[in-house]
């Protein structure tokens, strides 16, 4: 059991696998990763596909030769092994000429030379079927007050992301936008911190219909917010792409730790929106996608162990929500709760203002009521932990 199959869609990150373990303190502790091998590791063990940056694959200034050579190898691969390319993204992070942003940089040459480098990479999305494009805006922020005209930005952002859809438009491609809110670091404040604030940012688009949301567990959980209700508002709003699941320890530096490490009861409710386990009408239709780090103090084979365990996580808490949601204790729980009355809406159709101004109702026994949630909590508790 909870072996994961290409049926699950689990997805990888070529940087999550590929990650090396060099951070802020120290050098790297693991020796670089072919591409091609972490393709054919991450069949092996089951997953449905794989998500790079430009430079993951392409090393950074590379010229046509030597880029051709690797797309046809990394083709190769996934010809070889059956994995799809899920999603792709751009590098506008790490090349110190992004280090005040991208699309938001005050040099205006390096905002050109980013959205250069974004068309180029939709291009080869495009010819390795991406269905999905993300863009993380990492270094698109301040780390001070007069740096940086926010209002600016704000024009600068959403005029990069027009330009995108425009060329995703006049070149036919099937190809939508996912925005990977995020509130802080490598920036000291970054802009379109959460989830919240991204949507906001897309109903003002040329098109807002391409553009929808990438949420990370932790990058909402170091803003202090319930991912799971994150993500419900984006199915709410149709504008849940794809996710980008891992573990963190609360508000701190940005850990990706494996799924299911860190915030496990956040993890358990994750499962439930996304396998929609309550039923709701919008469902999630996107790759279940990995974006974590193997922790530093683990070696190559360390890595897969990482990675098997991330999608083994989620097969587990698939069947623990399952199981919650099957259980008769939990249905007489939630209906105790009044939890399916929230559906009922608060006006009857038709209904005026005037008589819901007339109607009496008793205060004193309707604050009276218990809710019940306690009780409906400790059944996930004790799903959770295995007991039931
Ligand atoms: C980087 C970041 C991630 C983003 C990736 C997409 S890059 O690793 O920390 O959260 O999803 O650009
Ligand atoms: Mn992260
Ligand atoms: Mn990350
Ligand atoms: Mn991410």
């Amino acid at each position: 059991p909870y072996a994961p199959t290409p049926a699950d869609r689990f997805s990888f990150g070529l940087w999550t696998v590929g990650w090396q373990a060099q951070d802020v303190f120290g050098s790297a502790s693991r020796p670089a990763l072919d591409p091609v091998e972490s393709v054919h590791r991450l069949a092996e063990l089951g997953a449905y596909g794989v998500s790079f940056h430009d430079d993951d694959l392409i090393p950074f200034g590379s010229d046509e030769t030597v880029r051709d050579q690797v797309v046809k190898r990394f083709k190769g691969a996934l010809d070889g092994t059956g994995l799809v390319v899920s999603m792709a993204t751009t590098n506008l992070f790490g090349h110190p000429i992004f280090k005040d942003g991208a699309f938001t940089a005050n040099d205006r040459a390096v905002r050109r030379f980013a959205l250069q480098k974004v068309l180029r990479n939709i291009d080869l999305a495009a010819e390795l079927g991406a269905p999905t494009y993300v863009l993380w805006g990492g270094r698109e922020g301040a780390e001070s007050g007069a740096g940086k005209q926010m209002r600016a930005a704000l024009d600068r952002y959403r005029e990069a992301i027009n330009a995108i859809c425009a060329y995703i438009r006049e070149r036919g491609y099937d190809i939508r936008l996912a925005i990977e809110p995020k509130p802080n670091e490598p920036r000291g404040d970054i802009l379109l911190p959460t989830i919240g604030h991204a949507l906001a940012l897309i109903s003002t688009l040329d098109e807002p219909s391409r553009v929808g949301l990438n949420p990370e567990v932790g990058h909402e959980e170091m803003a202090g917010l319930n991912f799971a209700h994150g993500i419900a508002q984006a199915l709410w709003h149709g504008k849940l792409f794809h996710v980008d699941l891992n573990g963190q320890h609360g508000p701190r530096f940005d850990q990706d730790l494996r799924f299911g490490a860190g915030n496990l009861r956040g993890a358990f409710w994750t499962v439930d929106v996304l396998e929609n386990s309550s039923g709701y009408p919008t469902a999630y239709a996107g790759p279940r996608h990995f974006d974590y780090k193997p922790p530093r103090t683990e070696d190559a084979e360390g890595v897969w162990v990482t990675a098997a365990a991330c999608m083994r996580n989620y097969l587990i808490l698939k069947e623990k929500v399952r199981n919650f949601r099957d259980d008769p204790e939990v249905s007489a729980a939630l209906a105790t709760a009044r939890v399916d009355e929230l559906s009922v809406p608060t006006l009857l159709p038709g209904e005026s203002l005037d008589e819901l101004r007339a109607e009496e109702i008793d205060v004193e026994t309707v604050a009276a009521r218990g809710m019940a949630f306690e009780r409906l909590d400790q059944l996930a508790m004790e799903h959770l932990l295995g007991i039931r």
